[in-house]
């Protein structure tokens, strides 16, 4: 892996791996160069896939996770720069959807604005006591851009989304759990990090082919009708039914031992 990242880090845990942004002097804020990282990272991951089981995304200290787009930055962006930056910012987004395994973010104070739409690209979120949630880009002038206005609605539904993006509130992780964004709450970033890695390990036990192909329909299907969803996911349960994963899984079942997938 690429050793050059200035604003972001990987970290590598056996089948699993870290992903942090790391400005932590200004909390963790998305530039250009972030999100440029980013994409980058993100990219040799999807082309080498095999390689990992999960990954984490978190954010470098204890203060936030990602406060934002970086306001100073984009303050000075022409209509062209704000475009690319925005087509950026979506494109790393995808690029979670894309990775053939779960992706879990782990919040640990401010999730705003960018932030909170980063997270939300992951497969679901976990959070510390202390995570701040908003989409306050109203209150700058601004609509969400990396995915907010379409992706909070979809979490938590379309009346909540809009109270909270109209108003420009923060929320606290108590209020993020009760709406469904947040998905389990920590004491601490340490528990927290412990407790996704459990997560990504109780997941690896299963079918790897299995669970990349419901990330892929579930993600697919979220942007389609329910009919056409249901298409999606016939065609994909028909397709597993030639995989080694499901012979294996079945036949472990009726011998009434464990089974051992190979994710092929
Ligand atoms: N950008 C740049 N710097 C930031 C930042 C941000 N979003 N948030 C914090 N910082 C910097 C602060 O300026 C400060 O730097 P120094 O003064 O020390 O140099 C340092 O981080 C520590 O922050 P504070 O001193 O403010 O710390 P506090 O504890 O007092 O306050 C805070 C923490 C999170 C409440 C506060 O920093 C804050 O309100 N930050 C801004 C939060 C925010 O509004 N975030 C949403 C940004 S809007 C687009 C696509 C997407 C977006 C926009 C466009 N395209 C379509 C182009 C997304 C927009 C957003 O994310």
């Amino acid at each position: 892996m690429n050793t050059k990242f200035k604003t972001i880090t990987l970290e590598k845990k056996g089948e699993f791996a870290v992903l942090s942004v790391s400005r932590e002097k200004s909390l963790n804020a998305l530039n250009f160069q972030v999100h440029t990282e980013l994409k980058a990272c993100l990219s040799i991951l999807k082309e080498n896939s095999e390689d990992l089981r999960g990954l984490i995304f978190t954010g470098a200290g204890e203060k936030a996770f990602i406060a934002g787009a970086d306001i100073v930055e984009m303050s000075n962006m022409t209509q062209e720069q704000a475009f690319n930056f925005a087509v950026l910012g979506q494109q790393v987004s995808l690029l979670f959807e894309e990775l053939p395994y779960p992706v879990i973010a782990c919040v640990n104070g401010f999730a705003l604005g960018g932030g909170c739409e980063m997270a939300m690209s992951c497969d679901f979120i976990y959070a510390t006591k202390t995570a701040i949630f908003g989409q306050p880009e109203v209150k700058l002038g601004l609509i969400p851009g990396f995915g907010g206005t379409q992706r909070l609605s979809k979490l938590i539904g379309r009346n909540k989304a809009k109270e909270l993006i109209y108003t420009g509130r923060n929320i606290k992780v108590d209020e993020a759990k009760e709406c469904g964004l947040v998905v389990k709450v920590f004491e601490t970033k340490e528990d927290m990090l412990s407790g996704a890695t459990t997560t990504l390990e109780k997941i690896n036990a299963n079918s790897p082919l299995a669970v990349s192909t419901a990330k892929r329909v579930m993600n697919e299907g979220n942007d389609l009708t329910i009919t056409k969803g249901l298409e999606v996911e016939a065609k994909h349960f028909g397709e597993i039914f030639g995989s080694y994963d499901m012979q294996e899984g079945t036949s472990a079942f009726t011998e009434k031992r464990k089974a051992i997938f190979k994710g092929c």
